[in-house]
């Protein structure tokens, strides 16, 4: 049987980038499997920190947003991290068997270390194993005694089953990475202390990343402190046009797809084709003859369309705080009782039982 796990960091309401790249597909998975764990990743929110009174808001905003897009907590395990503390002792567990220098030359690290001056703090070099610790805790060989069974004059001795679970995780390129490092934890933990954890998959996102509106060079960022660059679930239909006119292309009024030599058209372009469903030779097609200025108008009614209902959810879903805080405390129970059987496991082979 195959379980599913993503999550989401509340640093933000989520943008289009976040939308296209991952809750889209979100939706679609939890159709796929009665066993998807979708959660709201406080804990590694906290590598760039944040008001105490930001981070509450942000988190019962997230989950707003996620639920207007679609995601449905009789179809899924929808949970916030923090809530779940075997998380963090999973973690720990994973980081004694971890390399400082693995982790050092993972790229995120030095990204990330640089844009906070080279004073990178211990859970921004570690939170890979705490990704690692969040897959891994659903994905245990789990063990089951049946009852006896009796069958005629024939008894059968004490019946053991085992279920495989094996994790696919939804991930962007650029987590691809920190997957790795997850399948290498568990390997390393199969060899110390006995085959226990089939090692995750990864479920490559087809969608590329989106870039930001005003430098094509990045990707789309919650956290972007530019205001223009992002464009978010919630923003007005006035919002959405203003930062697509306002949108960096370049110099060349055709509408054509060169994501080398022109980021921030062919940006629009990947935008267009991933919001519409339709392929990139369909989009340009449709946009033949017209110049960028009136490309990027229909490219944001494109995304006014689509994002007019989610707007309206959300707003709906924000003036109940406590379904919303419900919807993650229940989830969290499920999560719980799914990673308890797994977690006693670990605690008994690493010794700690
Ligand atoms: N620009 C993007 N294009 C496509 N996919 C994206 N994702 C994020 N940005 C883009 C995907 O969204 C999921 C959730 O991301 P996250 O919030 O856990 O972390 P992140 O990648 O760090 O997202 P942000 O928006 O850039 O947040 P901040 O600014 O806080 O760091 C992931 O599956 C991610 O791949």
């Amino acid at each position: 049987m195959d379980r599913i796990f993503s999550g989401i960091q509340p640093t933000g309401t989520p943008h289009l980038g976040n939308y296209l790249g991952a809750i889209q597909n979100w939706a679609r998975l939890q159709e796929q499997s009665s066993s998807v764990l979708y959660s709201i990743m406080d804990m590694h929110s906290l590598t760039m920190p944040k008001e105490p009174a930001v981070l509450r808001r942000n988190i019962l905003d997230t989950t707003a947003a996620i639920l207007a897009c679609g995601i449905d907590p009789k179809k899924c395990f929808l949970f916030r991290q923090s809530l779940v503390p075997e998380h963090a002792e999973l973690a720990w567990i994973l980081g004694c068997l971890t390399n400082v220098p693995r982790l050092l030359r993972l790229p995120q690290w030095k990204m990330k270390c640089t844009s906070q001056n080279n004073e990178g703090t211990v859970g921004l070099l570690t939170y890979p194993v705490l990704q690692a610790a969040d897959i891994l805790l659903y994905n245990g060989q789990l063990s089951e005694y049946g009852t006896i069974l009796a069958c005629g004059n024939i008894s059968f001795d004490r019946l053991k089953v085992y279920r495989l679970w094996s994790t696919h995780v939804p991930v962007g390129e650029d987590q691809v990475v920190h997957l790795e490092l997850a399948q290498d934890i568990a390997q390393h933990f199969n060899k110390k202390y006995g085959e226990f954890f089939p090692v995750p998959k990864a479920i490559l996102s087809t969608t590329k990343k989106i870039k930001s509106l005003r430098d094509p060079a990045v990707k789309m960022s919650k956290s972007d402190p530019q205001k223009l660059a992002t464009v978010s679930v919630a923003d007005s239909p006035d919002e959405i046009v203003l930062k697509f006119r306002k949108a960096v292309t370049d110099f060349t009024s055709e509408v054509t797809y060169d994501p080398v030599s022109r980021p921030g058209v062919s940006n629009l372009v990947s935008i267009h084709a991933a919001i519409t469903g339709l392929s990139i030779k369909e989009v340009l097609h449709q946009s033949a003859g017209l110049d960028t200025a009136r490309y990027k108008m229909v490219v944001a009614e494109s995304v006014i369309q689509k994002f007019a209902p989610i707007r309206n959810e959300i707003k709906k879903l924000q003036e109940d705080k406590s379904h919303l805080i419900k919807v993650l405390e229940d989830g969290a129970e499920k999560a719980k009782e799914l990673a308890a059987p797994i977690y006693q496991e670990i605690r008994r082979l690493v010794g700690f039982q």
